[in-house]
């Protein structure tokens, strides 16, 4: 048995993709692999930033209903409480999240195809450190995949993964962020030297060629430089059929990858939705006369009508709507009450706590919120009645959402019917 298994070794590689020969184009090499490997290096590492912050903009840490990772343990260790300056903050750090990690795609594909004939490397096991390696492997690429897939089908066909996408999304990323720094920490010499060397292609079987460079080229159809190129029009062609999403307004007819559209509608009223009324199940007579807005805390309780309501202080603010998804508004003018006045209403003045806002909507996720203190402190931070000068529509939260400056769009509950401030009792 062992005999046999040393002469099999001994013979080489079974024909096949364990064969350098099998893999013939003249373009791999340990100079493409290293430029590919590059603009991933810089684009995954915004990505994980901005991947961690869209994390702590949902302030799991705030309250239960906030998170919908209890279990994430020491994983949290870096959040803060998501700060309201800039207004548009949510705004650029997903739309660059949602946009890079789309754009990013035809890279990766590249860069994998790049070091496939490493996949099939002949033996499959040379060392323990070479199968710790192999592994780790494993794990950035079946990493890579699951984010991309993941993130993708959630800006694509709105949340498949009701509630769960967050959870997945989150523990792949650190498995992700692991293997990549780890592969980054073993192959960076190798990628500066090959970025060095050019793009003239070392001898196959040289150290240099690191398993890459074909002993057997086909004649060549394009150069190197020529696969980049097309590899970074197609990232361009992906940019310019997604980023208008994110930008809104007039850029939105660009986004020809929008999953919602690309018209909104027109008027005060005529900018992106993410659930109608309708498909969350408001009923025309939850939100008709006998709508009723309830004011709690501090012991006490209060119960407005909507004419109370536009009776009090009316401001205004102007801000975006940001969604997960990567697409946002333009700022919108908003106009309602804020806050803190409606705090005061039971005896919380300038100090107001973080709130529990809660939707007319039963169920859900994003039926309900806890706000932190310094988001309910914010002049800007309104239950608002009006937008752009009309009433809200029915599908923009009629009778009064929320609107803080800087927070994701989930934290604009719409179709508000009751305010919490302070902690729950
Ligand atoms: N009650 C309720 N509020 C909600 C939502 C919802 O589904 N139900 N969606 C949230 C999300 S994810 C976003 S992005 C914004 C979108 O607001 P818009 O539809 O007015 O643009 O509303 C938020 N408020
Ligand atoms: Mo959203």
């Amino acid at each position: 048995m062992k005999d046999t298994t040393a002469a099999a070794w001994r013979a080489g590689p079974p024909s096949g993709p364990s064969r350098p020969e099998f893999w013939r184009s003249p373009l791999r090499g340990p100079w493409l692999t290293a430029v590919l490997g590059t603009v991933l290096l810089f684009g995954v590492t915004i990505l994980f930033v901005t991947g961690l912050l869209s994390y702590a903009a949902y302030d799991p840490d705030l309250a239960a209903v906030n998170d919908q990772t209890p279990d994430k343990g020491w994983l949290g260790f870096y959040l803060f409480s998501w700060p309201t300056s800039p207004h548009w903050l949510y705004r650029v750090t997903q739309g660059v999240h949602v946009t890079l990690g789309i754009v990013l795609v035809p890279v990766l594909l590249a860069k994998l195809w790049s070091v496939i004939p490493k996949l099939f490397a002949w033996p499959p096991v040379r060392s323990a450190a070479q199968a710790a390696e192999r592994l780790s492997l494993l794990l950035l690429v079946g990493g890579a995949g699951f984010e991309f897939v993941t993130g993708i089908l959630n800006v694509q066909l709105h949340y498949v993964f009701p509630g769960s996408f967050y959870t997945l999304h989150l523990y792949g990323a650190w498995v992700f962020i692991g293997a990549f720094a780890v592969h980054v920490t073993l192959r960076l010499p190798r990628a500066v030297r090959a970025l060095r060397s050019g793009p003239r292609q070392p001898a196959p079987g040289s150290e240099e060629a690191a398993g890459l460079v074909s002993p057997r080229p086909a004649p060549p159809t394009i150069s190197r430089r020529g696969a980049l190129g097309m590899v970074g029009l197609g990232s361009l062609a992906l940019f310019a059929v997604t980023a208008g999403q994110s930008i809104g307004g007039w850029f939105r007819q660009t986004a020809l990858l929008a999953p919602h559209g690309q018209d909104p509608g027109s008027g005060p009223n005529g900018f992106q939705i993410n659930k109608t009324a309708a498909s969350v199940g408001i009923r025309p007579s939850d939100i008709g006369p006998g709508w009723r807005l309830t004011v709690r805390g501090a012991g006490r309780q209060t119960d407005l009508t909507y004419e109370r309501l536009l009776a009090m202080p009316q401001n205004d603010a102007l801000l975006p709507i940001a969604c997960v998804e990567g697409w946002s508004t333009p700022d919108q003018h908003w106009r309602g009450v804020r806050l803190t006045d409606l705090a005061a209403l039971v005896g919380l003045g300038t100090d107001t706590p973080q709130v529990l806002v809660e939707s007319l909507q039963r169920g859900g996720s994003f039926s309900s919120v806890v706000l932190s203190a310094h988001q309910a402190r914010d002049a800007r931070s309104l239950l608002a009645v009006r937008v752009n000068g009309a009433v809200l529509s029915q599908d923009h939260g009629y009778p009064a959402r929320i609107i803080v400056p800087g927070a994701p769009g989930v934290h604009n509950t719409k179709w508000v019917t009751r305010l919490t401030f302070g902690e729950p009792a």
